[in-house]
Order: C-alpha cells, then sequence, then structure tokens
C-alpha cells in the first residue's frame, strides 16, 4: 500500500506544474476542471493540502463574471493540445476573463467536495482562511449552475458532450445523430490525440467532426446563449446533477462553518434528488437515466453515471435497487485474477458497449470512485464499497495509473501516469 501510494505521489509530483496539475504530460497538458478537483483531494490526501489550496485557486483565476467555471485553463507554455484558444474563441468576450485563456464549457462541479477534503486536512484557522476565500468563487459558481443550467426543475443541463466529462459516452449518441450539421459547416481543426494514443481507443471522426460542429455553434453564442431552448444539443444529466446536489450540501456545510446562511444550499439539493427521482428514475435496469431535452425523450443507456444519486441522502431515492444494478448490470469481476469488482462506463450487455473505447465501456477511476463514495454512505453497501475500492487497486497495481482501462483484461489505455487515478488511489489508500 506504501509503495503504491508513493508511485501515485510521483505520478502527481511529475504532473505538477508550479499552481496546479495537468491531467498528463503529452494528452492533456493544460488545467482541466475536474481533473483539477480530483488532483487537489488526492494531493491532500497525501498530506499536501497547499497544493490543493493553489488548484482550487488557480481555477478561480480562470472563472468567468457569470460565475462558469471553464472547463480548461491553458497553459500558454504547454505543448501542442487541439482545439487550441483560437478555435475556443473566447479572449475577447466580455464575460472571459482578461488575463487567462480558458475554455467556455462547464465540466461537473466535483470542487466543493475537493473543497471540503482540502478543509478537512488543514488546521481550524487556516481552514477558516481557506472557506472565507473559496466561499464567493464556489456561491457564484453554483449560482450559475442552478441559474442558466437547471431551468427545467434542477437537473443540470449539458449543451455539449465535453461538459459531462463523458465524452465519447453513448449516452450522445441519438442526441448527436439527430444533429443538422454538414461539413462544411465544422470550424477547421485538426486533430493530436491520435498522435498519442491509438485510433481505435479514441473518438471516431465522424464523432469528432459533431464535437467541433457544436463547438461552433455555442461559440456563436459566445457561451452564454439568450434562449437556451433553441441549442440542438440539451441533455439533463444524472452525473452533472448528482455531483451539483453533493456539491450543494458540502457548499453548505462550508456555510454554516463560516457561519453564513446555507438552508439555499440545502433546498437546492433536496430540489435536484426530487428533480432526479420524478424525471430520470428507471424502474426497469434500477439506475437513473438521462433526458434529451431537445427531443423530450429519456435516453435508454445503463451507464455507471446512472447509479451517482446514490450520493445524495434523498429519502426517495431507491438505494437498494442502484446497489443491485451496481452489482448485476455493470459491474465486472476483476480481471488478471485480482480482488473484488469493477464498473465498466457503460454496461457490457449495451448494443454501444467497446471494451476499449474512451468512455464507451472501459474502467475510469473517477467514475469508481465517485460510486465508492455513494456505495460507502450506506450501511449495506460497505462492503460493497470495499470490494470496489479493492478491484480499482488491484488494477493499477496490475497496470499502473493509466487513463482508462479495458474491464476484461485489465489492459491499461489512453494517457499513462494520469494524474486523477493517481490521486484516487491515493486517497483510496491513505485513508
Ligand atoms: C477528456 O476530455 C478532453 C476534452 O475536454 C479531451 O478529450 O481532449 C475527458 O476524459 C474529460 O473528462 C477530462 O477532463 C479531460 C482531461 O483529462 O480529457
Amino acid at each position: 500500500m506504501s509503495d503504491l501510494l508513493g508511485r501515485a505521489g510521483a505520478v502527481l509530483d511529475a504532473n505538477w506544474i508550479g499552481q496546479s496539475t495537468k491531467p498528463s504530460t503529452r494528452l492533456y497538458p493544460h488545467q482541466w476542471s475536474w481533473d483539477s478537483a480530483f488532483a487537489a483531494i488526492g494531493n491532500s490526501a497525501r498530506g499536501l493540502p497547499e497544493r490543493g489550496i493553489a488548484e482550487m485557486q488557480t481555477l478561480f483565476g480562470g472563472q468567468w463574471s457569470n460565475g462558469l467555471i471553464p472547463h480548461m485553463i491553458f497553459d500558454t507554455t504547454a505543448a501542442d493540445y487541439r482545439p487550441s484558444p483560437s478555435v475556443w474563441g473566447t479572449a475577447d468576450l466580455a464575460a472571459a476573463p482578461d488575463d487567462v485563456l480558458t475554455s467556455g464549457m462547464i465540466q461537473p462541479a466535483v470542487h466543493a467536495l475537493a473543497i471540503r477534503a482540502v478543509g478537512e486536512s488543514l488546521e481550524p484557522s487556516e481552514q477558516r482562511n481557506f472557506y472565507s476565500r473559496c466561499f464567493e468563487p464556489l456561491r457564484a459558481w453554483h449560482d450559475y449552475l442552478w441559474r442558466e443550467r437547471s431551468r427545467d426543475g434542477g437537473l443540470v443541463e449539458v449543451w455539449h458532450p465535453w461538459e459531462s466529462g463523458m465524452d465519447n459516452s453513448p449516452l450522445w449518441d441519438s442526441a448527436l445523430q439527430r444533429l443538422d450539421w454538414s461539413l462544411d459547416e465544422v470550424p477547421a481543426y485538426e486533430r493530436v490525440d491520435t498522435a498519442h494514443a491509438p485510433k481505435h481507443v479514441r473518438p471516431t471522426t465522424l464523432d469528432y467532426d459533431r464535437y467541433m460542429w457544436l463547438l461552433g455553434v455555442l461559440r456563436g453564442h459566445g457561451y452564454e446563449p439568450k434562449r437556451p431552448e433553441d441549442l440542438p444539443f440539451r441533455v439533463a444529466d444524472v452525473l452533472s446533477t448528482s455531483i451539483a446536489a453533493a456539491a450543494d450540501l458540502e457548499l453548505a456545510h462550508i456555510a454554516d462553518s463560516l457561519g453564513a446562511p446555507s438552508s439555499e444550499f440545502r433546498d437546492r439539493a433536496h430540489q435536484r434528488g426530487d428533480s432526479l427521482v420524478e424525471q430520470c428514475w428507471d424502474g426497469d435496469s434500477g439506475t437513473f437515466l438521462n433526458i434529451d431535452r431537445v427531443a423530450g425523450e429519456s435516453i435508454a443507456v445503463t451507464a455507471a453515471s446512472g447509479l451517482l444519486p446514490l450520493l445524495l441522502p434523498h429519502p426517495a431515492i431507491e438505494r437498494q435497487r442502484l446497489i443491485a444494478a451496481c452489482q448485476n448490470s455493470l459491474s465486472v469481476p476483476t480481471p488478471m485474477s485480482g480482488k473484488g469488482f469493477v464498473v465498466s462506463t457503460v454496461a457490457p450487455t449495451d448494443p454501444a458497449f467497446e471494451a476499449e473505447r474512451y468512455w464507451r465501456g472501459p474502467v475510469w477511476i473517477n467514475l469508481c470512485w465517485l460510486i465508492e463514495r455513494g456505495l460507502r454512505s450506506q450501511a449495506d453497501g460497505r462492503h460493497l464499497a470495499d470490494e470496489l475500492r479493492s478491484g480499482v487497486l488491484s488494477l493499477v497495481e496490475h497496470s499502473g495509473f493509466r487513463e482508462y482501462f479495458n474491464p476484461y483484461t485489465g489492459e491499461g489505455l489512453g494517457a499513462r501516469d494520469f494524474s486523477w487515478s493517481a490521486s484516487l488511489v491515493a486517497e483510496f489508500v491513505s485513508r
């Protein structure tokens, strides 16, 4: 275990770039929003909360005046990555910050979870100081998500697959297929990801064309559409909503510890839970489903993200059914005779499942970590949480801190020495 912690620490040290952590050296050389939050969690778990403090401050330095935390902050000294800042076209937008280049999209709001994790490892006076510096930017971010992204009853809406963090998941297939686009409307772009990872584990050209077309649409609105209901891609996302609700509860805790009013944040979390139960619960699969707001229908894909309402204490969430779905539909015995089990991104029985392609079936450690947290919060889920933790540790013992893993063979895929794999393993090991 201590060896694993040491190796995880070495990855995080190598990816630390002074004020933040890049996800990996070659494939992802900038700062990403939810990756940074995960890195802060791992660094504070291994006794370096000051890195978590710097990480969050750097991220808030890229915050827009409307509260949006961009999913990327560019490091202008870093190696090639596409799409580059000029394709995002945010530099001259009034809401974007003046001194750093950012994207214009969001990612899941795990930040309050990270701020709590960092705060818990600080002395009381340092903790108060840190929470007071984070409180206003965090509140502005949560207000943005509530005001601009949760119009239909508290479910967080994503306007591009990249906003969910699960970029290439089959969750988006039907909504992408319906788009009315043509190749000559796709902004000029090149790909460098396929130079760093084999093509069969990365998105197809067709998917990439659609991502870039949709990026162009959002750019045309300055990433602040006046009428979001006219956007061609709007999906109410279970992962983004569950994380936002869990984060609202952490924000309430931070507010309490500062003596600030907190009931608003708890009410929001509760309303998000109500909406998940009322609009997304699917009794057949025993999981929660995303909703395509443009088509007005549920998206019938059984995905690991559909288990994430386990993170919430809402009384109407059917925990036993979620735990059963985790065991019966999404868990895979840990390969290479490892201990426990792991969770695949989508159910292996789903027709779109692919064991090796990016977000379409492989195991991702951040999703396993979030599900483990949800399972552990229930008395009767703790045994399963232990098994999932063992599965993840066996996987990295065998294949290293890869970006994702084939659920059947355990082979590591995508980037090597990937920050959130190292970080969340560090958190598992140092508990
Ligand atoms: C992946 O996303 C970026 C675009 O944002 C990419 O494909 O280049 C996703 O896995 C996302 O969840 C992650 O935050 C990012 C960096 O690790 O990579």
